[in-house]
């Protein structure tokens, strides 16, 4: 993430990810303030075993976009609403609007718990312990909704 001010937005990803019993590693990360960090991080993950990488940013929020530019490895992106956001816009379209060539998963608004889904349905497809997860965790979904209508009917 950008900034400590993104985590309470973040913790939804860490959180699914914990739950689903993923590995992750935790970092701030600033495109404007720690750059040369930035470029560090987005060249070598991949050569230390990272597999997915979840920017989450807000404001002008170049993070993601960046990181993708170096990296070869899937990039999925998290508008962050931040303080002195224009209500999220800022972040969403820094993020979304990607060039040809360079793309960034992006998902909703501090849609973070769904950045860390999708990350681990990336890492599901060559795992089957983790899309065994996956599958649980959908069916679980399922079963809420169905509940959630019985308890109309009753
Ligand atoms: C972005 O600027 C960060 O991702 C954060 O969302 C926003 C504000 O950062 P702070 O001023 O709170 O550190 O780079």
């Amino acid at each position: 993430m950008g900034s400590k001010s993104d985590l309470p937005v973040m913790q939804d990803a860490i959180d699914i990810l914990v739950e689903f019993g993923i590995e992750i590693e935790v970092d701030i990360v600033s495109a404007h303030r720690t750059p040369e960090k930035l470029f560090d991080y987005g060249k070598y993950a991949h050569t230390r075993g990272i597999q997915v990488i979840i920017a989450g940013a807000g404001g002008a929020a170049h993070l993601p976009g960046m990181v993708a530019s170096l990296s070869p490895l899937p990039i999925i992106g998290v508008p962050v609403k931040s303080s002195n956001s224009i209500d999220g816009w800022d972040s969403v379209l820094s993020i979304l609007q990607m060039p040809g060539g360079v793309p960034v998963a992006t998902v909703a608004l501090n849609g973070a718990k769904n950045a860390g889904i999708l990350a681990a349905q990336i890492l599901g497809s060559s795992d089957a312990d983790i899309l065994d997860k996956i599958i649980t965790y959908k069916a679980g979904l399922k079963a809420k909704v169905i509940d959630s209508a019985n308890e109309l009917k009753k």
